[in-house]
């Protein structure tokens, strides 16, 4: 009887507890805030591929295949500001063995190649570079190896923690770190146990405003596809325990969508690439992703709550190439002249009981909590009818992402609904488009939340029709 007693207890502390006290959600961390406002970024794979016309190097091409001509970090850094892009991340090492740096821990790097008579150094032209045009530096770090001849023994482990903090003492501040979970040796190639503890523990000590990117984070996550498109739904939460990079990573589905419940804050990432390849290819000189194009991609990742790095690979003189940088201006000059003017930008945003200027005031960062049933809905009315056909709602995710479901209606002066769109997360960014519509007011709903709304801006936009997502 005792022991029933106890566990009925038991369940009814628990039942209390869990009602009571809902589990603390987790916040994303400055660094991860700061990496959330950089929006967009570019991605450099660069290396022998760029030479041999390979994807995948074997790790046994010769150094001097390294030879760019006329390398000109200054020019991708000046064409990655002129672009809008905050950073640059390069392929330091690709799977192919190749250190871009002249690495004490591997023969295989720019010091063997006859490029500047083995004294060039890429990872210094491009940090300099990054520094001079105020551009956040990134490094990709293939954990995959197919070069180095401790790779598939556990000195391995010791010679990435070398190359990582030769890595940060000379090149940083390294703003991303990127491991990439693909490992492509078969059942007779070498197998590496990579000691991922150790090497996070490493970063977290040589430079702990660093984030790092890997299929399960831990401060940023793949979005589980190469094409740059975030899920509709997408949560900057997931729960990686018993998960870790390439083979265990969770489903890419998973990783599109994150998961609602998650246990972690790790926001997605969608790297994509402006060409059919990562790496430089003359005959795909004329498949380049078009500004519009890449218009499309943003609105699908930064448009999804995610971060869009698009990868621009340099030719084999060391520059960007004229149809890459055509595009990247086309796409920069898309976003202004389509995102410039918030047509909500100091209107009041009434409720059921309150007004507010708050989410109209282009300041991200200031909260609004949404009171649920109090507040009912949010309606702002425009000075005239307005042709529209962008919706851009923002949680204010310092305090943590919340929102479900949402339905925003779109009406005429007398009231009467012209529209109605309806999503399910907003996170830091979402972009919603539609047909554009004669609108007089706008009222938005939050259907369904897991906690509290914090709300940070609200914002109306017309953009060219042709760019409305199909
Ligand atoms: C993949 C790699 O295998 C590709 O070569 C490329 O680096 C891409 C960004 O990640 O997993």
């Amino acid at each position: 009887m005792k022991h029933v007693l106890s566990i009925l207890m038991g369940c009814i502390l628990l039942h209390f507890s869990m009602n009571g006290q809902p589990t603390p959600r987790p916040l994303p961390s400055p660094a991860q805030l700061a990496w959330h406002n950089m929006e967009y970024y570019l991605f450099v794979h660069f290396g022998p591929n760029t030479f041999t016309d390979q994807e995948w190097g074997h790790g046994d091409e010769i150094p001097d295949n390294f030879y760019p001509t006329q390398l000109d970090c200054h020019q991708w850094a000046q064409t990655a500001k002129d672009a809008g892009a905050a950073g640059i991340i390069i392929t330091a090492k690709h799977h192919d063995g190749f250190c871009l740096w002249p690495s004490r821990y591997s023969d295989h790097t720019v010091a063997e190649s006859s490029w500047k008579k083995g004294n060039g150094d890429v990872l210094l032209e491009l940090s300099t570079a990054c520094k001079r045009f105020d551009l956040k530096f990134g490094v990709y770090l293939s954990p995959w190896d197919r070069n180095h001849p401790k790779y598939g023994t556990p000195e391995y482990n010791d010679i990435f923690c070398n190359m990582l903090t030769e890595i940060f003492q000379n090149y940083g501040p390294i703003n991303e770190l990127w491991w990439d979970g693909a490992n492509g040796e078969g059942p007779n190639g070498k197998k590496q146990i990579y000691d991922w503890e150790r090497f996070r523990n490493l970063v977290a000590e040589l430079s702990p405003e660093t984030v790092i990117f890997s299929d399960v984070g831990p401060h940023v996550r793949w979005v589980g596809n190469e094409e740059g498109i975030a899920g509709k739904t997408n949560w900057n939460y997931l729960n990686i325990k018993g998960f870790s990079a390439g083979a265990q990573a969770p489903a890419q589905a998973v990783l599109n969508s994150g998961e609602e419940d998650g246990a972690h804050w790790i926001p997605a990432e969608c790297d994509v690439s402006i060409r059919p390849g990562w790496f430089y290819h003359q005959q795909q000189d004329t498949l380049v992703k078009s500004g519009a194009k890449l218009f499309e991609l943003y609105l699908k990742s930064v448009g999804r709550g995610a971060n869009l790095l698009l990868n621009v690979p340099p030719d084999r003189r060391g520059f960007f190439a004229k149809p890459d940088s055509i595009s990247l201006m086309d796409f920069k000059n898309l976003l202004d002249e389509n995102f410039n003017k918030n047509l909500l930008k100091g209107l009041i945003v009434s409720s059921k009981t309150r007004k507010t200027t708050v989410l109209t005031d282009g300041n991200a960062d200031n909260a609004f909590l949404y009171k649920g049933k109090k507040d009912a809905f949010l309606k702002i009315s425009l000075k005239q009818a307005t042709q529209i056909n962008t919706i851009v709602l923002q949680e204010c995710i310092r305090l943590g992402q919340t929102v479900k479901k949402f339905e925003v209606t779109l009406e005429t002066g007398n009231g009467t609904t012209v529209q109605t769109v309806s999503g399910t997360t907003i996170g830091r960014k979402r972009i919603l488009t539609f047909p554009t519509a004669l609108v007089s007011s706008i009222t938005i709903k939050i259907k369904e939340t897991t906690g509290n709304v914090n709300l940070s801006e609200i914002g109306a936009y017309k953009i060219s029709d042709n760019l409305i997502e199909k």
